[in-house]
């Protein structure tokens, strides 16, 4: 029996898409035995959690040679400063506040809070990300979350007002221990608000790129309320995000100590009008992965058969899962291009394509450019257009394959 991290109950598995590396596993030589593990999604009919069966030990993931760097971005960037400006105005935060964030990465979200002179503390293990956080002057614990590290903020600063956290909640496997250490740590009247990439979108979107490694829990209102109540603490607010292809932002408190909005009663029942609750779902969803896997790789054996010029464009967490579940090798894609030196002059995850530094890109004279970024796509795009507008075009496969 594989049993729900959240509440214990049965899992149904719903996808199986059989051994896959560490996602961002980018490797200096060509290695054919690396690492794997058996990728399998469950969905628990108790608390509504969809899940991975079985994750990788954390510590073969999160280390000091970890290769995503939060700030590669320039519309999360801007994104999480507004984050950073609306919890300081709304929780009318000052010099005496203190704020911490679980996986603050290179500091992309705290800088904001460091600027404005407010307290705040990063935990991150990942060593390499940590340091730069540090060097923005930002106090970081290089640590994973744990009860440890809760007593040592209290004991050296005060329960924390606000707890934030990005794109980090949805990779910890021990997630009621998780929530236990937020309850210790969150002062009375205050408040711990995370965002992770949506059950939802990633539903009707067919994102189903979003699940890695690294992303053991889909998380959705309705799951998030369960887990919440679960550990003494409560949903008292949903509020949708464009990022990451569609996230949600959640809002928890102590039980009783707030009002609820109505947004989460809203959300569940939108999620429940769209089948969340019931596993056909995630059966249907298997069904539209399988019909996108069949539309990409004979459009790319088609190009190939043309003679076309097919390149990746950012190798990301994501493309790992669609790479080597669709079987895509270097005589379909032969290269990808990307802007984090860590991952230059390497090779990816599983299907050994190589990933050259970004300045190569324009020097290169693709036909088409296969954009595993796709959520970044607006920011991608603009950048692009002058170079793209030579008669060249992007293969896209969110939320349908499109050539464009
Ligand atoms: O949840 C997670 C999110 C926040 O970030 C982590 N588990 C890992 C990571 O996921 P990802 O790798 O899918 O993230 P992104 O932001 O979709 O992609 C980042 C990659 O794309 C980096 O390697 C940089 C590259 N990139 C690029 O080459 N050109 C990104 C942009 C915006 C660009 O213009
Ligand atoms: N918040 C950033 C980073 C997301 S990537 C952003 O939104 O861009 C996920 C981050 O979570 C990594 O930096 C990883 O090291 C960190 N992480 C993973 N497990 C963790 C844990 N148990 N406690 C704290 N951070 C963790
Ligand atoms: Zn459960």
């Amino acid at each position: 029996m594989n049993s729900c991290r959240v509440c214990g109950n049965n899992l149904k598995e719903f996808i199986n898409f059989g051994m896959m590396p560490i996602a961002n596993s980018f490797k200096k030589t060509i290695q054919i035995d690396e690492y794997k593990f058996q990728m399998s999604v469950g969905f628990c009919e108790n608390c509504m959690t969809v899940q991975l069966i079985n994750q990788p030990d954390p510590v073969k993931m999160f280390h000091e040679n970890y290769a995503f760097f939060s700030s590669s971005s320039n519309y999360m960037q801007t994104h999480f400063r507004e984050f950073a400006n609306k919890v300081i105005e709304d929780r009318l935060l000052d010099k005496k506040s203190i704020v911490v964030e679980i996986g603050c990465n290179d500091g992309i979200l705290l800088e904001n809070f460091k600027e404005r002179k407010i307290i705040s503390v990063g935990i991150e293990p990942s060593k390499n990300v940590a340091r730069i956080a540090e060097k923005k002057g930002i106090d970081v614990i290089n640590e994973f979350f744990n009860e440890n590290v809760v007593n040592q903020i209290v004991k050296k600063f005060k329960k924390a007002d606000v707890i934030l956290s990005a794109n980090v909640i949805c990779h910890i496997p021990d997630i009621n221990s998780i929530f236990s250490g937020i309850k210790k740590l969150l002062a009375s009247d205050g408040l711990f608000i995370f965002e992770d990439p949506y059950l939802l979108d990633i539903i009707n979107k067919n994102s189903f790129d979003q699940i890695y490694d690294e992303h053991v829990f889909l998380f959705s209102a309705m799951s998030v309320s369960y887990l919440a109540n679960k550990n003494d603490l409560e949903l008292i607010c949903v509020q949708p995000q464009k990022t990451h292809g569609g996230s949600m932002r959640y809002t928890i408190g102590h039980k009783n100590a707030h009002k609820i909005d109505k947004s989460v009663v809203n959300q569940i029942s939108l999620e429940k009008t769209n089948g969340l609750h019931l596993f056909k779902s995630y059966c249907n969803f298997e069904i539209n992965i399988l019909k996108i896997k069949v539309e990409l790789i004979n459009l790319l054996k088609i190009l190939k058969s043309e003679n076309k010029t097919v390149v990746g464009y950012a190798a990301t967490s994501k493309s790992t899962t669609l790479i080597n579940f669709f079987g895509i090798t270097s005589d379909l894609l032969p290269v990808i291009f990307d802007t984090t030196p860590n991952k230059f002059n390497t090779y990816s995850p599983g299907a050994n394509i190589p990933i050259l530094p970004y300045s190569l890109f324009h020097e290169s004279d693709p036909d088409y450019v296969l954009l595993f970024a796709w959520n970044h796509s607006e920011e991608i795009m603009t950048k692009e257009a002058s170079f793209m507008k030579e008669n060249r075009k992007w293969i896209l496969y969110v939320p349908k394959l499109q050539v464009i």
